[in-house]
């Protein structure tokens, strides 16, 4: 087994959905799915754009866009086309190489006597995030004439409907230029195509045919350039994508290939003893990358990566919680980017505050471009009755102000740019602090706030009162607030001039808000009254369905059970770890690992972390493997009711990572002092990484043997909690 290599030796018609998220392509500004260059809308082709959003006619809810797909290319021989989807092969292969972002495809077709075979290379540029580029050949056994048929196709994938009119077609010698704007807010976008080694090149249309009299055994081959822009690009866009096609494919490449080097460089993590788990790790490592906003603040990174417009294209939690950690320990560019798109987006975040009857900044459960909150208020069909069901995570799912604040906190700490505080990023925290003291509930006879009517992060039970993560992430952030004052008073004092207010509700509130605490068995109750709930398991529960893809939310199976969705305390647990013994870590994840469902992706990292720092490293390995392989296996939930929510998982692939480097190389840290304390699986005989602590860059060697550290040093690093 090759470390950077996925293939498929073979095609299964039902795999065309998984594998176009499987053999994804991406550069953060967009991502190609991983079809054939012959396949159209019904096989789910798409170019998605991030951060670039519409609602199309007739359609509840605004999602990302795809954009038309300047690779199509499809062949066809007497009249039938060579198209995997409809015709048998006699054998293919599809490959993605992970190290160099580059797919792969080599089909061969048998028709009318002969054996074509159809190769095709193809990568999105990583160093020019316009582009994308093609390499195409067709060898046949015997003489034959084949027709090729090439070019921008239109007919693409889009889930909720049209979203783009085609206003101008222009052709341009080899040059293609469609230029379109979206339904609801007429945005520019322009799609270009260029081949070259195409026989007649001259008076293309948009999807244009031409014949090629093919010599027995001889490769006829040609290269094909796409460009795709928007926004701010383009006004220089055919400058640029005129620049890339005369750069040519081989230039192209090597510039594409050494961007990945580049990527590679800072973020690669080397498992030493075990093949299977380096593959899923480096895999899960290429889509954080390939979907990271390298260039931009204006995005975020959408829960189902750029595979398509799931989710509606839009950022979660997911972002700050499970990526983040990631990209602030080995691209602070790309974290600041994400956070500064918080910042960005907080007259959004205040809006819904108002819309919900609050003041400050209720962030958006599912952001886009603005930060209004495009998650709808019936986010799930019931599949009994067909009918729209009521969810809540919109409204009551406050816990993201917090884990915004948390994740910027945390940015600060572990890289050291506290600029991100006078940029925007104090006033992000005020603003979401306001909000919590607005939403909370003060009981004058317990002399404490409350948090009352909210969704944690198992979002089976909704309008709970007092979730443990919730109260405990909001009593944090308060305190990181309180903190981030002191800080910038000491960094930027001037600053404090213009930011002058009364601050006393907010230390009161840090004080006196509730937090749940373990009971006599050291257990956290996940809300108020969970513990009442009947006792019983998802298995249990399975045994209960009507129909395959019930909803076990809303009033649903699950509602009056203490089944979970996902990880909720022991995701506190998780992000709170240096603040629960391991007492009370073994206690709750014991209590709550059986009536886990894992429903969301989001889930097995969590309770691997834990398990790896209390020991249970055999389990800890289970859910390494169970969220480093989420894309690698397709094994997902692909329905909620009937809604479809497939496509790539990025929150599990920075679950993976966290996975490798807290849990097992057992890195943690506080203010001052970066700990590793390895407790890696009895297979691995190494795990070594990069991490950039403070603006330094460490190489962290972690074995059985020892920790190895190379850099300079010059703030303080412990080994098991011992100075070195
Ligand atoms: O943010 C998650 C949520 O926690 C569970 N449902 C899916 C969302 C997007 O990944």
């Amino acid at each position: 087994m090759s470390n950077w290599l996925i293939k498929k030796n073979s095609f299964e018609i039902e795999d065309i959905e998984k594998h176009g998220s499987k053999f994804l392509l991406g550069n953060g500004f967009m991502g190609y799915r991983g079809t054939m260059e012959e396949y159209s809308a019904n096989e789910l082709v798409a170019v998605n754009l991030a951060g670039f959003f519409d609602l199309a006619e007739n359609s509840n809810w605004r999602e990302s866009v795809n954009a038309p797909n300047p690779l199509y290319t499809v062949v066809s021989v007497n009249g039938t086309e060579l198209n995997l989807s409809t015709l048998t092969p006699v054998s293919h292969c599809q490959t993605l190489d992970i190290k160099n972002g580059i797919h792969t495809r080599k089909t061969n077709f048998f028709v009318d006597g002969i054996n074509i075979t159809v190769k095709a290379e193809r990568f999105v540029s990583m160093s020019r995030e316009n582009v994308m580029a093609l390499k195409y050949s067709i060898t046949a056994d015997k003489d034959v004439k084949v027709t090729l048929k090439t070019g921008i196709d239109k007919n693409i994938w889009s889930i909720s409907g049209a979203h783009l009119n085609f206003i101008n077609e222009e052709y341009n010698g080899n040059l293609l230029k469609l230029d379109c704007e979206t339904v609801q807010l007429k945005n520019k976008l322009t799609v270009y195509e260029a081949v070259l080694g195409l026989c007649d090149i001259e008076n293309r249309d948009l999807l244009h045919n031409c014949d090629i009299n093919l010599k027995a055994n001889t490769e006829f081959e040609f290269t094909k350039f796409g460009g795709v822009y928007h926004g701010g690009s383009l006004l220089n866009s055919e400058a640029d994508f005129t620049a890339a096609v005369f750069a040519g494919y081989q230039q192209l490449k090597a510039e594409h290939i050494t961007a990945w080097e580049k990527v590679w460089e800072n973020s690669d993590v080397i498992i030493e003893g075990d093949e299977e788990a380096q593959l899923a790790l480096r895999y899960s490592i290429y889509h954080l990358c390939s979907i990271a906003p390298h260039n931009t603040d204006k995005c975020g990174i959408p829960a189902r990566g750029l595979s398509g417009q799931v989710y509606k294209g839009a950022a979660f939690w997911d972002t700050e919680m499970f990526m983040l950690p990631f990209f602030q320990f080995t691209d602070s560019v790309v974290a600041r980017n994400l956070l500064k798109y918080r910042v960005n987006t907080i007259d959004g975040a205040k809006k819904k505050a108002k819309e919900f009857g609050h003041e400050g900044a209720f962030f958006a459960w599912e952001s886009q471009e603005t930060g209004e909150d495009a998650c709808t208020l019936f986010n799930v069909t019931d599949i009994f009755t067909n009918r729209p069901q009521r969810t809540y995570f919109k409204d009551k799912q406050i816990h993201v102000s917090a884990d915004i604040v948390f994740a910027m906190w945390d940015y600060c700490r572990t890289t050291g740019d506290y600029t991100l505080l006078c940029d925007g990023g104090l006033e992000l925290m005020y603003e979401c602090l306001w909000f919590y003291y607005t939403y909370s509930s003060f009981k004058v006879y317990k002399n404490r706030y409350e948090l009352l009517d909210v969704v944690g992060p198992d979002e089976y039970h909704e309008r709970v009162n007092n979730n443990a993560f919730t109260n405990v992430m909001v009593k944090h952030a308060a305190n990181i607030f309180v903190q981030a004052i002191d800080k910038v008073k000491t960094l930027n004092p001037d600053f404090l001039k213009d930011f002058d207010k009364d601050l006393n509700w907010a230390y009161d509130f840090a004080e006196k808000l509730y937090v749940p605490q373990p009971n006599e068995k050291g257990i956290i109750e996940q809300f108020d009254g969970y513990f009442s709930l009947e006792d019983v398991t998802p298995e249990v529960l399975k045994t209960r369905e009507l129909m395959a893809n019930e909803y076990w939310g809303g009033h649903g199976l699950a509602s009056n059970t203490m089944t979970l969705k996902q990880a909720d305390v022991v995701m506190m647990l998780n992000v709170f770890r240096n603040e629960y013994n391991t007492e009370i870590k073994k206690s709750n994840w014991e209590f709550y690992e059986p009536y886990t469902e894992h429903g969301s992706s989001l889930s097995a990292c969590a309770y691997a972390i834990v398990a790896a720092e209390i020991g249970y490293t055999d389990w800890a390995y289970k859910y390494f493997m169970k969220t480093a392989s989420v894309d690698l296996t397709g094994n997902t939930k692909q329905y909620l009711g009937s809604l479809y929510i497939g496509g790539t998982h990025p929150a599990a692939n920075g679950g993976a990572w966290s996975t490798a480097i807290f849990g097992f190389a057992g890195v943690s840290f506080t203010n001052d002092c970066l700990d590793i304390s390895p407790r890696l699986p009895s297979n691995w005989q190494s795990l070594s990484f990069k991490l950039n602590w403070k603006g330094e860059k460490l190489n962290i060697k972690a074995s059985s043997k020892g920790v190895e550290i190379d850099g300079i040093v010059n703030s303080r690093v412990t080994v098991y909690g011992k100075d070195y």
